[in-house]
């Protein structure tokens, strides 16, 4: 089947008892056991069934095994945010005492996360740029339990290599985990490439709508097994409610996709054109030194990209303060237009130097391109860049 048949239909059958087509909110904390003893048999796992919904439910369970479906995957276990997806993966691999190698460029939570989190609980972090091969074998210690990377990363759409990195990963016995919240398994399935683990954030394009925060992993069985165990203990379950409205917005992913894609490479276009436009990064331009790397790896080049403006950061001020029809918010991959500053926005939680180090310029715009009409939002930007 084409994934945009899988899209719609994957995983959902219309509700055995009822017929009901949309899958049912199984809006519910506890569920009741037939007996003391099945009680117990369902606790020993002895037998299939539902306890409680931190531990599992049929709303949020349909939601797991449909991405896991999409992304090639044999089991997923959904979160009640992307982070919180990433957190578990972290603690279900390693303990005090080992180690994490991970890109640099990635989403600025995250960044944090690994940076001043995981060191509380003893787990090491090396940032180092996954793209670079040799830079990455040399990170690599004998205590690293987990190999960590974002493509297109968040917020310069720097595109890895994940088959190379895969390879790498591989040689060492070590899992890699690609956060694929950017392209979504519409445009790239990282496990097809090689990559163990696949996060998403499920706020994004999965949900489509900015009505949410979800998170999804996908793995093989074992793994997930192991992170279902562990995330019961953690406790950072989804709600049956945001796992159906992601189930809902899901249906319509590839035609966001495509419409995003196609407007963002117009938007891109228009921007790399502009006299105060010092660069634009968009993998889809032939300029974007990830280009032939993402047309190869990626079926087309998503809806996120970012501009240099001349003039740095206050001419990035006037930029989002012009604005009228882009919204100045973080977050992404609703039908809004989304613009925001990362240095001072999603990436904030970077020092200077280490904006600097992965190329997050001082006037950094990024823009997550919504379903308007793109004239419109280039009339927007047209007018809000004659502002400078
Ligand atoms: N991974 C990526 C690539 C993300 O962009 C985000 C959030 C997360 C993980 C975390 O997901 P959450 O816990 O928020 O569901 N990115 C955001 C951004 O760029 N603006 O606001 C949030």
């Amino acid at each position: 089947m084409h994934i945009e048949s899988k899209i719609v239909h994957g995983g959902q059958h219309p509700d055995k008892e009822t017929g009901a087509l949309a899958p049912p909110i199984y809006q519910t904390s506890t569920f009741a056991f037939r007996s003391a003893e099945h009680g117990a048999r369902l606790f020993k796992q002895e037998e299939k069934g539902y306890i409680y919904t931190r531990l599992s439910n049929p709303t949020i369970d349909l939601l797991g095994s449909k991405i896991a479906l999409l992304e090639s995957a044999e089991a997923g276990v959904v979160f009640a945010s992307g982070l919180a997806a990433i957190f578990n993966v972290v603690v279900t691999l390693t303990k005090a005492g080992e180690h994490v190698v991970s890109d640099n460029t990635i989403y600025g939570g995250t960044y944090a996360l690994f940076k001043s989190i995981l060191p509380k609980i003893g787990i090491e972090v090396t940032f180092c740029n996954t793209a670079d091969a040799d830079q990455l074998v040399s990170c690599i210690k004998d205590n690293t339990r987990l190999i960590f990377t974002e493509t297109p990363a968040n917020p310069t759409l720097k595109i890895v290599d994940i088959a190379r990195c895969s390879e790498i990963a591989r040689a060492k016995n070590i899992p890699l985990c690609v956060d694929n919240t950017f392209a979504t398994p519409y445009l790239q399935r990282p496990v097809e490439l090689g990559a163990d683990i696949v996060v998403h954030s499920a706020t994004k394009y999965f949900s489509g709508h900015g009505d949410i925060i979800g998170g999804v992993v996908v793995g093989k069985k074992d793994f997930a097994h192991q992170l279902w165990e562990d995330a019961k203990e953690i406790g950072a379950c989804s709600s049956p409610f945001n796992a159906w409205l992601v189930l809902r917005g899901l249906k319509t992913l590839a035609v966001r996709m495509d419409r995003h894609c196609e407007s963002a490479m117009k938007i891109a276009e228009y921007l790399a054109k502009h006299d105060k436009v010092e660069k634009v990064y968009y993998p889809g331009l032939t300029s974007h030194p990830g280009y032939e790397l993402a047309k190869k790896q990626m079926s087309d080049f998503g809806g996120m990209l970012g501009f240099d403006v001349k003039g740095g950061k206050e001419a990035g001020k006037t930029i989002m303060n012009s604005v009228k029809l882009c919204i100045l918010a973080v977050s992404l991959g609703d039908v809004d237009t989304l613009i925001e500053h990362p240095a001072s926005m999603t990436h904030s939680t970077y020092s200077d130097e280490e904006l600097r180090g992965c190329g997050i310029n001082p006037g950094y715009v990024r823009i997550s391109v919504g379903l308007e009409h793109v004239d419109d939002l280039i009339a927007d930007l047209d007018q809000a860049l004659s502002k400078i």
